[in-house]
C-alpha cells in the first residue's frame, strides 16, 4: 500500500502513526480519543502492559496451535474485530474492507449499528457470516428493523452494547472539527489537505450516510446528522426486561458487550447471554472506570465455564491477546488496532496487522511455555511481589 512506501510497518502502534498521516484530523482524533481526561483509555493500555507474563523453557512447544473456538465457529487466533462506528470513513467502504480481511484471516468481524455501509452490503460481499452490533435505541421500530435485516442476510451472532444509555463527551471531537462550531467547514479544509482520503474515500466512498439507519427511515442519514443523532436516540430508560423481547426475537448467540462488574456478569448468566464483553468502549464512556485488565480477572472468576467471556479495550499485540487470555478471557476484540490498520492500508493492512498479531501470539505463547489456547491460564502470569 502507498503508506508502506513511506514507512516501516512492524505493530499495530506503527499503523497508528501511518493513519495519522493519512486521515483527516477530525476522524483521526474521533478514532483514537476517549472521553474527558482520557485515563481509562491511558490505564486501559498501561494496566495491560503491567501483567507480567511467566516465562518458562524448555517445554516443547513445537506443536504450537493459536486456534479456539467460539459460537460453533473456529478461529485462527481468539480475537474478532469489535464494532466501529463509521469505519466506512476511515476506507473506501470500509467495512467490507474489514469484513474481508478478518474472513481471510479466520476470525469473526462485527458491523457497528452506526456503520456506512449497510448489513446487506456487508454480509453480500464477506465469504462468511459477520456478526452485528445492536444499540439500545429509544426507536424500538429501528431495533427491530435492523434484527430483521440481519437474520434475512444470514447473520447469527448479535453483540448488544449496553454501555451506551448516554454518549461520553469526547472533547477532542470539539476541537478537531468532528463536532462544533463551524465543524463542516473545518472538515471540508482538512479534507482538502489530505488528497489522497480525499479521493480514495471522501469521493471514491460514497454514499457516506449511516447505513443502517438510512435503509430504516427511506432517506440518507448524513454525517453531519449523526452526532445529533446519536445524542437523541440512546436510552437512559434500559433495563435487563427490556432485553427480554431481543433475546426471544434472535435464536443465534447473544453477546452482551460493556461489562465492568462481576454482578452484572452474574445477571448476564441469569439473563441466558451467551456470552458478555468485558469492556470500556475502548475508554469513550465514563471515564474513570476500571480498566479492562483489572476488571476481567474477579469477572472471570465470578462466571467462567458458565458463558463465553470476551474482553477487549486495549490491546494492541499479540501479547495483549495473550495476557487477556491467561486472566480469563476465551477470546478478546480488537478495536482501534484495526481501525488504524485500515486506515492506513485497507484490507491489506488489516491483514497484516492480523498476521503481526498472530506472530507475536505465538511468541508469547512459545516462551510461556503454551502450546494451546487453553494453556494459558494464570499459571502463565508471574506473581509480583
Ligand atoms: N462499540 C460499539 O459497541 N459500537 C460502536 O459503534 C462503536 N464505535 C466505536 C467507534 C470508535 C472510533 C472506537 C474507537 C470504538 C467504538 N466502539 C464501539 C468500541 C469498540 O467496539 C471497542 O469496545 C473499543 O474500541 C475497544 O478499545 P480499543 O480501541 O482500545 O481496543
Amino acid at each position: 500500500m502507498m503508506v508502506e512506501l513511506f514507512m516501516i510497518i512492524s505493530s499495530a502502534t506503527d499503523y497508528r502513526e501511518a493513519a495519522r498521516r493519512r486521515l483527516p484530523p477530525f476522524l483521526f482524533q474521533y478514532i483514537d480519543g476517549g472521553s474527558y481526561a482520557e485515563q481509562t483509555m491511558r490505564r486501559n493500555i498501561s494496566d495491560l502492559a503491567d501483567i507480567a507474563l511467566r516465562q518458562r523453557i524448555l517445554k516443547n512447544v513445537s506443536a504450537l496451535n493459536t486456534g479456539t473456538e467460539l459460537f460453533g465457529r473456529k478461529l485462527n487466533i481468539p480475537a474478532a474485530l469489535a464494532p466501529v462506528g463509521l469505519t466506512g470513513m476511515y476506507a473506501r467502504r470500509g467495512e467490507v474492507q474489514a469484513a474481508r480481511a478478518a474472513a481471510r484471516k479466520g476470525i469473526p468481524f462485527t458491523l457497528s449499528t452506526v456503520s456506512v455501509c449497510p448489513i446487506e452490503e456487508v454480509q453480500g460481499r464477506s465469504p462468511v457470516p459477520i456478526w452485528f452490533q445492536l444499540y439500545v435505541l429509544k426507536d424500538r421500530g429501528f431495533m427491530k428493523n435492523a434484527l430483521e435485516r440481519a437474520k434475512a442476510a444470514g447473520i447469527t451472532t448479535l453483540v448488544f452494547t449496553v454501555d451506551m444509555p448516554t454518549p461520553g463527551a469526547r472533547y477532542r471531537d470539539a476541537h478537531s472539527g468532528m463536532s462544533g462550531p463551524n465543524a463542516a467547514i473545518r472538515r471540508y479544509v482538512q479534507a482538502m489537505t489530505h488528497p489522497i482520503w480525499a479521493w480514495d474515500v471522501g469521493v471514491r466512498g460514497r454514499p457516506h450516510d449511516l447505513g443502517n439507519i438510512s435503509r430504516y427511515r427511506g432517506n440518507p442519514t448524513k454525517l453531519e446528522d449523526y452526532i445529533g443523532w446519536l445524542a437523541n436516540n440512546f436510552d437512559p430508560s434500559i433495563s435487563w426486561k427490556d432485553l427480554e423481547w431481543i433475546r426471544d426475537y434472535w435464536d443465534g448467540p447473544m453477546v452482551i458487550k460493556g461489562i465492568l462488574d462481576p454482578k452484572d456478569a452474574k445477571d448476564a448468566v441469569r439473563f441466558g447471554a451467551d456470552g458478555i464483553v468485558v469492556s470500556n468502549h475502548g475508554g469513550r464512556q465514563l471515564d474513570g472506570v476500571l480498566s479492562s485488565a483489572r476488571a476481567l480477572p474477579p469477572i472471570a472468576e465470578a462466571v467462567k465455564g458458565e458463558l463465553k467471556i470476551l474482553a477487549d479495550s486495549g490491546i494492541r499485540s499479540g501479547l495483549d491477546i495473550a495476557r487477556m487470555v491467561a486472566m480469563g478471557a476465551d477470546a478478546v476484540l480488537l478495536g482501534r488496532a484495526f481501525v488504524y490498520a485500515l486506515a492506513a492500508g485497507g484490507q491489506k493492512g488489516v491483514e497484516n496487522l492480523l498476521d503481526i498479531m498472530e506472530k507475536e501470539l505465538r511468541v508469547a505463547m512459545t516462551l510461556t511455555g503454551a502450546s494451546a489456547i487453553s494453556d494459558l491460564t494464570s499459571e502463565s502470569l508471574a506473581r509480583l511481589a
